[in-house]
């Protein structure tokens, strides 16, 4: 785990990935840099960790400070070692279809509906964000899985049409509470992806809570949902990476 600089946030998901690494008995080591960090040192420790052969799995924490370029970051990490799957090869393959890694969050998502017992296949599934490490992964994951895949954004037109649309509700906008009851269709089933801090340092997610749960017929709450099972099916990404290191095998 590659950590830079000091932001809270990443503090405490990092520190909860070694506590689940320890818990697992998987071998993890931080290497904390200082918000200082250039670019070229910071490719220079992702070099030497894809050279280590003790080492199966490799996580540089984003958001990186500004001055680092995060693509060129990402592009610099042994794709077999992506255990995030951010890089372009990994990306590519979740397209395909034909994939050894899944991103965490989107695959966290997918874990809840299938632990649930929702069927996806043939399902309004609708995801509000497209970002790279959310929205468009989870699209596709979804799309695989047989869903009819609607992905709105900021520049979407009347928003609450589509969402009162969904059977199934993935919100990964980064905006607190946005999502509410009255834009939740009847027995929906609603992931919520968001993780704001409020000013008053309470957490909340993407999803007004209290309103949509009247609604729902399932969703999962913040803190305590889709976060603990990114950080599982972290665990999930590294022990695959360690078997393919080490034996070439699936
Ligand atoms: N490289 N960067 C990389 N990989 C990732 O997979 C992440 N992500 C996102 C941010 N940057 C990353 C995470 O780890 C978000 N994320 C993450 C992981 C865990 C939790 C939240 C986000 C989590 O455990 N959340 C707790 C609450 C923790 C708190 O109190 O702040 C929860 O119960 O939701």
């Amino acid at each position: 785990m590659v950590i830079v600089g000091d932001d809270p946030a990443s503090r405490i998901y990092v520190n909860s990935k070694k506590k689940a690494c320890a818990e697992l008995g998987i071998y993890s080591e931080e290497h904390a840099l200082p918000v200082s960090t250039t670019e070229e040192e910071l490719l220079k420790l992702v070099e030497e960790l894809n050279n280590k052969s003790d080492i199966s799995g490799i996580l540089v924490q984003l958001p990186l400070p500004e001055h680092i370029n995060e693509e060129n970051i990402i592009l610099a990490i042994d794709p077999k070692k992506d255990v995030d799957a951010f890089h372009p090869v990994n990306v590519g393959k979740i397209m395909v279809g034909n994939y050894d890694f899944v991103p965490c969050t989107p695959a966290g998502v997918m874990e809840l509906i299938a632990e649930s017992g929702v069927d996806i296949a043939g399902k309004e599934c609708v995801v509000v964000g497209r970002s790279n490490i959310v929205g468009k992964p989870q699209a596709m994951l979804l799309l695989h899985k047989n869903g009819t895949v609607t992905v709105c954004h900021s520049k979407t037109k009347d928003l609450k049409e589509k969402t009162k649309k969904a059977d199934i509700l993935v919100a990964a906008v980064g905006v607190p509470e946005m999502i509410t009851g009255d834009m939740i269709k009847e027995g929906a089933v609603v992931i919520d992806v968001g993780m704001n801090r409020l000013a008053d340092k309470k957490l909340v997610g993407d999803v007004h809570f209290e309103s949509a749960e009247k609604v729902v017929s399932a969703i999962t709450p913040v803190p305590g949902g889709v976060g603990p099972m990114t950080i599982a099916m972290l665990m999930k990404n590294t022990v695959k990476a360690a078997v393919i290191n080490r034996t070439g095998l699936k």
